[in-house]
């Protein structure tokens, strides 16, 4: 018997971007198991991927090339060979192409994996080519980047790892015990060593529940209350001064702003005592090092970039950059992006600018009668739109429209692969190579194939080349392949050493405090506290709290009056991934909604009744949950993302697809709904 072992990196779209290694016997894989030398994972992965091999072997994968066979989104397709599927998508993409030009197309591409090669590559080149639409915005990440980089002209921040120096560790906004796993042993280093640990989040998660203090604000009022923490600091004198005037500009501006922000006035608006803040605020502006660690749920909302703006005043203010184990870490990924260039991907164009089309607007994309021309074919890989892009009911309806050819990418026949023309099957992360760059921290990691592609499945850059071969194209440079773009993206980084070890650190500083000494990414190298081009751009010259629309005391609340905040909280799902499979998903139970005695007993809802969470969107029937220990607050309801057909309808038939203030996110959390029992305990909601 052939037993091989062979070393890999988790490519989900998580970020702790974790080493395994895969044991294969006889060319099947027989463990998969975390590499116990890699330094960041150590061994250990997570609910989710210590299953993976029975996703990569689930019967349920997809393993040819499928064609519909029946009506639009009943899922019933027929096999066909590669040939015949091509031949296909080439003629009908081509007619839309004819009738309406290249503009017609929409890719629509996600993080699914984050391989390098699989996720963004070689597709870069084939859409340009068909001169299709240009997919813009994000769901994830980009709000927080963009304003980071605008608020101190540069998307970096601090070493995550580095919060094991720290003596107090705020984990603003981000669920490290669940989304962030592996950095929790690093906190509970500094807390051996003494630290405290505060978690400011409107849902008591489970890292709440592990933390020292849990400060649970109404959501999306986090501004007001980090402008009262200002407050507090330059009021007490709890400033650095010599930091100020070497490193920043625009204080004094800013401290005659804050001047007005009382932790009184912050506590109505937060729903957070004033003597929190103000507690809050002295440790904060006294105990040294201090730590300010988030993430991504706080951009998630209409003022979300302004969340990140202002909490990046705060380390600012108190000079707590200069500490190993201070400043501010948010996503780390732009380091490896700055070290594995991949410009070189980017086609060259010499025509007028392509349309591009918000990722986060997919509903409205499909259905509008405003784009000229329409969205007649659409290309949908590494991601689940029909489930994870907010109005999700006008994305169905879209769709649902016979006049739009769609061509999905996929391992599963997903909510979305289920209303396709055609799908292509896509191998697993343990059938392909890839490089493997993190926003968890500052390894990088490779990924050997472990075992042959399965079935007739293929990495995403084979589909790209066998499309364009379809296509009958012949620039040589939609046919690259995998080894020439890895040595091309690896040639700044030791590749032998990655290959050897499977993982390495990037090229950086040990102890790397980008702003310790200033050095900021503006052209004046400060900190611009009070920033004339935001200012400008309509953000405010200062930072400003504001009301979301569909805040709770947004113009949008007399319609529907509680707050819908759908977090990831399922330990073994990963976005939608996962949620599918049966046997996987079932000890989670189900979605279900939450809400307080309060507002439960207001409405005659029982623990375990059957309720109707709805808005002018959509509507979602599921159990609710409630009693004494909710995780929400009065006022606002929890609905999970991540249920996927057919376990359970997606909360995002609910959600708000209004973008964020700048940087081209979208404000899930900004939901408003009302819940009601519901009596229709046995028709399956639609989604
Ligand atoms: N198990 C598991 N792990 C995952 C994922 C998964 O689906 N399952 N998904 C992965 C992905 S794609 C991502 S982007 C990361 C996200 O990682 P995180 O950013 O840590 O996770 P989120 O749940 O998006 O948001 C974190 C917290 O922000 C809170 N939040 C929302 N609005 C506000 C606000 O106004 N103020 C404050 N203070 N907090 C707010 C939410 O309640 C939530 O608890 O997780 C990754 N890890
Ligand atoms: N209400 C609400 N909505 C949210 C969020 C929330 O917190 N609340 N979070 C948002 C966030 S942060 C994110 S990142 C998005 C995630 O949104 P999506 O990226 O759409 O997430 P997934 O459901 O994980 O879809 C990834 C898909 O990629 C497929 N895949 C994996 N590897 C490959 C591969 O190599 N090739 C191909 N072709 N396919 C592959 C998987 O099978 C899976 O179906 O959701 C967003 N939506
Ligand atoms: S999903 Fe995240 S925690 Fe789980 S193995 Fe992958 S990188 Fe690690
Ligand atoms: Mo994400």
């Amino acid at each position: 018997m052939a037993i091989r072992t062979v070393l890999g990196t988790c490519h989900h779209d998580c970020p702790d971007t974790c080493g395994w290694e895969v044991t294969v016997e006889d060319g099947r894989a027989v463990r998969l198991r975390g590499n116990p030398a890699h330094p960041y994972s150590k061994g250990e992965l997570c609910p989710k991927v210590n299953r993976m091999l029975d996703r990569v072997y689930s019967p349920d994968r997809v393993l040819t090339p499928l064609i519909r066979d029946g009506a639009k989104g009943d899922g019933a397709f027929r096999s066909a060979s590669w040939d015949e599927a091509l031949d296909f998508v080439a003629e009908r993409v081509r007619a839309a192409v004819a009738q309406h030009g290249g503009e017609t197309v929409l890719p629509w591409g996600d993080a699914g994996t984050q391989g390098s090669l699989m996720r963004s590559s070689l597709d870069r080149r084939f859409f340009a080519r068909l001169g299709a639409s240009r997919q813009v915005d994000a769901l994830c990440g980009g709000a927080a980047r963009n304003a980071t980089a605008s608020a101190i002209g540069s998307p970096l921040t601090n070493d995550p790892l580095d919060v094991r120096h720290a003596r107090l560790v705020l984990l603003w906004g981000t669920n490290t015990r669940l989304t962030n796993r592996h950095l929790w042993p690093f906190i509970e280093e500094a807390r051996m060593n003494g630290a405290k640990v505060v978690v400011v989040d409107p849902v008591r998660t489970i890292t709440a529940d592990a933390a020292d203090q849990f400060i649970q604000p109404l959501p999306g009022t986090d501004v007001a209350m980090m402008l009262a923490m200002m407050h507090v600091l330059v009021r007490d004198g709890l400033v650095d001064r010599d930091y100020l005037d070497r490193h920043a500009a625009g204080f004094d501006e800013l401290a005659a702003h804050v001047a007005g922000w009382t932790p009184d006035r912050a506590a109505d608006i937060c729903g957070v005592a004033a003597d929190v803040i103000e507690a809050l605020a002295r440790e904060y502006g006294t105990v040294t090092p201090a730590f300010i660690r988030t993430l991504i749920g706080a951009e998630h909302r209409e003022h979300g970039a302004q969340f990140f703006r202002t909490l990046l005043c705060l380390p600012t203010l108190t000079g707590a950059w200069r500490h190993r184990g201070g400043g501010l870490s948010r996503s780390v990924g732009s380091y490896a992006d700055s070290i594995l260039d991949d410009s070189f991907l980017d086609p060259v164009e010499s025509g007028p600018q392509r349309r591009g089309i918000s990722m986060n607007r997919l509903g409205w994309a499909l259905t509008t009668d405003e784009l000229d021309p329409p969205v007649t074919a659409l290309f949908v890989w590494n991601g689940n739109p029909a489930a994870t892009v907010p109005e999700a009911g006008l994305v169905a309806d879209g769709l649902a429209r016979e006049d739009l050819f769609t061509v999905v990418s996929e391992q599963f026949v997903t909510e979305t692969a289920r209303w396709a023309d055609v799908v292509f099957p896509a191998c697993s992360q343990i059938e392909q190579d890839d490089v493997v760059p993190a926003w968890g921290h500052l390894y990088l990691g490779y990924n050997h194939k472990a075992i042959e592609p399965l079935g007739e499945s293929v990495p995403n850059t084979e589909l790209w080349r066998r499309l364009s071969r379809a296509f009958g194209f012949d620039e040589p440079e939609l046919y690259e392949p995998d080894e020439s773009i890895l040595d091309r993206l690896l040639a700044r980084v030791d590749a032998g050493a990655l290959r050897r070890d499977g993982v390495i650190r990037l090229p950086l500083p040990e102890d790397l405090r980008p702003y310790a000494h200033g050095g900021f990414g503006t052209p004046s190298g400060r900190h611009e506290l009070a920033s004339h081009s935001l200012g400008t751009a309509g953000h405010g010259r200062l930072p400003e709290h504001r009301e979301a629309v569909e805040g709770p005391r947004g113009p949008g609340a007399g319609r529907h009056p509680l707050v819908l905040m759908s977090p990831k909280i399922h330990q073994r799902f990963l976005n939608t991934s996962y949620s599918h499979l049966d046997a996987h998903a079932r000890p989670e139970g189900g979605a279900y909604c939450e809400l307080s005695p309060a507002d439960a007993a207001a409405r005659g809802i029982a623990d375990g009744d059957l309720v109707r969470v709805f808005n002018d969107r959509g509507a979602v029937v599921v159990p609710a949950r409630t009693g004494p220990d909710v995780r929400t607050r009065d006022g606002m309801v929890i609905v999970p993302f991540g249920w996927s057909w057919p376990n359970g309808p997606t909360v995002n038939v609910l959600t708000s697809s209004t973008p964020t203030d700048w940087g081209g996110g979208v404000a899930f959390y900004d939901t408003l709904v009302e819940v009601e029992r519901s009596e229709d305990a046995g028709g399956a909601p639609r989604n």
